[in-house]
This record gives C-alpha cells, structure tokens and sequence, in this order.
C-alpha cells in the first residue's frame, strides 16, 4: 500500500525537474552561459586536443563572454573521437571513470563515451525527464528493449526507469517471441525500444495471435533511429499505446539529450545540459533560428568527455515557441535524417523518412521497406524496396504492377522525383532489433 500512495502522490507532479524544465529563457541562458564558461575552461585545461585547438583558434576561455562566442570555438567531428580512440577526449583520469560505453558506427573504429560518477548520475536525471513527460510512472511495468551492453540505449533506459522506481524488466533487444511472452506474462505497461523493433515486436504478436491493443501496454518511449510521424501513428494504432520519442547520442552520453512531450509536437532539449546550434552542413555558418541544418551540441555540464561544437550529422530546425506542456526549453521539429544518409536524387535532396511517410500513406503496403541506390550512367537510381501487404503479393504480378506503379506516381507526385518501385514479398526485408538498416548503397565508393 505504501508503494501505491507514493505512485498515486508522485502522479500529480507534472514535471521531473519543474525549476530547469520550466525556467524562463533568459534565465535559462544565463545559466547556460555559466556553465559554459567553465566547461570550455575544463576543456581547455584538461584536454591537450582542446588545449591546441582553441590556441589555434585564437580562443581563450576567458574570451567567453556571451553565448553569441560560442561561434568562435572550433567545431569537433566524430573523426576527432576516432583519431584520440579511446580515451584521448577523457579529461579526468581513469580513476575517476565509472563507465565506457561505445558506438561502433558503420566504419572504423568505434568511438568511446566515458562517464565519471557525476555524469551518471546527471544523465539519469535526463532520462527520468524524458520518461515523466511521457507520461511513464513509478506503478509502470517497464519493458526495456533497448538493446543493453555497450549501446547507451539499454542502460540509459534502466537507470532512468530505477530513478522512477517502475518494475524494470531488462529484456534487451532481440527474442521477440519471448518478448511477447513476457509482456503478456508480466502485464508490461510501457516499452522500450527502437522504433523499428517495435514493429518488428508488433508484427511478431500478430503472428502468434497475441493481440497488443488487449494487453495492459499503454505507453512506448521509441529512438535512436529516424522515425516519421506517420511511423508513429502506425506503431500507435498496431499497439494501441502513446508512442512518444527519446532522443540522444553515444559522443553526448546517450539519450537523454531531448524528448517529446504530451503534445508530441517536437522534441524538447535539456537546455541545461546542452546547448544546441543549427549550422549550415556546407559553410558551417550558424542558420537563423527555424531554418533547417545540422544540428550541433556543446555538453554544458559533463565531466569525462565534455565535447564542444560537436557535429552530429543531424539535420532538423530549431524553435523557440510556447509549449502546451509548460516547458520552456527549445524544441527540435524530428530528426528529417542524418546528412550521411541523405541521398540526392535529380538534384533533390531525399532523406529515408520522407518516402517512408508517403509509403506508409499507401494502404496495399507493409511499413517495411529499404532503399537501395544504383548507378544508371553518370545518374544515380533510386529503388523502392518495399513489402506488399500479403493479399497483394498473392494476387498476382498483374496486381503487384498495379501498385508499384502506384507507389511510383505517389512519390513522383509529392516530391518530384522518379523512383523505381519493387513490391517484394513478406519478410523479403530484414527485420530489425536495433536500428532499422535504410539504405542500401550499391554505388561504387568512388562515385558516391
Ligand atoms: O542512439 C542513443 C539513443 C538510445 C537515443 C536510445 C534514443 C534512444 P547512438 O547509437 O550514438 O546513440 O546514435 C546516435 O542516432 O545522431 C541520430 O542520428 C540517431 N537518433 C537517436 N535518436 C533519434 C531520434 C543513440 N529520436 C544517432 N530520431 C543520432 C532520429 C535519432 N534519430
């Protein structure tokens, strides 16, 4: 009974944090300017990479005098963290390292983000932001699908639903079956997963006659991959849960860094602990705010790896408007995809999430799907692979035809570009457990 009236108590506070998550702007960037200051002198201090970069740059610290100089620090790249692998970026001895945790990307070596006991400690607090204002309590039963090791996913997730104090149930990713099962067995409240694992889950259940919408599941904290709106209504109404968002990266501690609210309109970022730029991919140049380009953070408070100007190859718009939940802290709209998965078809820019929106407008087809880019002459080929619905691959070429041809003329009509489309089989594409595979690239390196 205890345990009841202190859920039933803690129900009724609308925020995690209500000083940092509602604090006014101008409040809010005075703080963020101190904090700034002295995580620039960390750097500069700590890390001989920063030491050298910022004497080249023509930088003290103490040139910090307003959040517009941020503009003059140097930029780091995931290349910086690849050529100090591992500890390189670490500014405090490994003593004071509690966790490792690494990404290991597509190529090369992995990059290391080593957190001391403060960081852990500040990104739980993140996490426990993120999951509050998705509505998740400490009576939740809480199916952590994240894949647990190395990736920040897993971990991240538990130690936020601890600070909560919901049942955590640490499945990891994969065994879906046994997912399933569990979720049914134990009454799992809310889930934890890529987005694309949650379908995969989904679909899974369908198979085994178990359906989620019956289940006491009510609520899913999704990420780590670029997902559209129309990705989440799907996963809304396969599973009849709230499907909100977490976002974050390895090089900035893991998720945490932003989340999504009751409005589901955009994803508010912890402004206290990361201060966030739109630059231009090409000129580098910071865009007006609400322009779209790569989205850029400074850590503001952590210890072990304090990045500054780190690119995250992100690309989304920033804005500064009333929110309905109350928070104050800027919102991003989501992740249009990242620049290194941008493809340029006939001169138009295509980011995977867009021709997943207007697949998932076509009801003949499965939200299953891969894009596969090929050289045809000097032009590059784009190929629609996606999954029809069964009823339709069944009946026939004559019918797949059909609505290729209609998928073809749907994206042909909403962005302009000539696509081929091939309707393939079910299960033709390979599911996911972590993050979805999008892209396929078959041109040769040379020529990309
Ligand atoms: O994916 C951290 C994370 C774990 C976030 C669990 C959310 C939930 P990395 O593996 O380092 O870290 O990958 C970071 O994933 O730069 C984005 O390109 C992408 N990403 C993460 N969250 C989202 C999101 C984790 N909500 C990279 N929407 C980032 C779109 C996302 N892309």
């Amino acid at each position: 009974m205890a345990t009841q009236s202190r859920a039933a108590k803690e129900d009724s506070r609308k925020y995690w944090d209500e000083k940092f998550e509602t604090m006014p702007t101008a409040e809010l960037q005075k703080f963020q300017l101190r904090k700034l200051k002295e995580t620039v002198a960390w750097a500069y201090e700590r890390i001989p990479f920063y030491h050298r970069k910022l004497d080249e740059a023509g930088i003290k610290p103490s040139g910090i005098k307003s959040l517009d100089d941020l503009a003059k620090l140097p930029f780091t790249v995931k290349n910086d963290l690849r050529d100090n692998y591992p500890f390189g970026l670490c500014a405090v001895p490994l003593e004071e390292v509690v966790r490792v945790h690494a990404s290991s990307g597509t190529t090369g070596k992995p990059i290391t983000g080593p957190y001391t006991a403060e960081d852990l400690e500040q990104w739980t607090e993140c996490m426990a932001r993120n999951l509050w204002a998705a509505g998740v309590r400490p009576d939740d039963i809480a199916q952590n699908a994240y894949g647990h090791g190395l990736f920040t996913g897993g971990l991240g997730f538990h130690q936020g639903l601890t600070r909560l104090g919901c049942a955590v149930v640490p499945t990891s990713s994969g065994l879906t079956e046994r997912q399933i099962t569990l979720m049914k067995d134990f009454g799992a409240t809310a889930l934890f997963s890529t987005p694309s694992y949650a379908l995969t889950i989904a679909e899974r259940a369908a198979e085994m006659k178990v359906d989620i919408r019956e289940l006491p599941l009510r609520v899913g904290v999704f990420g780590a991959e670029p997902w559209s709106t129309a990705m989440r209504q799907e996963i809304e109404e396969r599973m009849g849960i709230k499907a909100h968002e977490a976002y974050g990266l390895t090089e900035q501690g893991g998720p945490g860094v932003g989340f999504d609210c009751v409005a589901q309109d955009g994803i508010h970022l912890n402004e206290d602990h990361f201060l966030a730029e739109i630059v231009d991919p090409v000129t580098l140049e910071p865009v007006p705010l609400g322009e779209k380009g790569e989205l850029v953070f400074t850590a503001l408070q952590r210890r072990a790896m304090p990045l500054l100007r780190y690119r995250t190859k992100d690309i989304t718009r920033l804005r500064r408007e009333k929110c309905p939940c109350g928070r104050t802290f800027i919102k991003m709209d989501k992740i249009f995809g990242r620049s290194d998965d941008m493809l340029i078809i006939s001169g138009v820019n295509v980011f995977p999430s867009q021709i997943e929106s207007l697949l998932l407008e076509i009801a003949e087809v499965e939200p299953q799907y891969r894009l596969v880019v090929r050289k045809k002459g000097y032009l590059d080929q784009l190929i629609v692979q996606v999954e029809a619905k069964k009823e339709v691959y069944d009946a026939g070429p004559a019918r797949r035809l059909e609505v290729a041809a209609k998928v073809m003329a749907h994206i042909k009509g909403m962005m302009g570009i000539g696509v081929d489309v091939e309707l393939v089989e079910a299960k033709f594409i390979n599911r996911s457990e972590g993050k979805a595979l999008r892209v396929v690239d078959e041109r040769p390196k040379q020529l990309r």
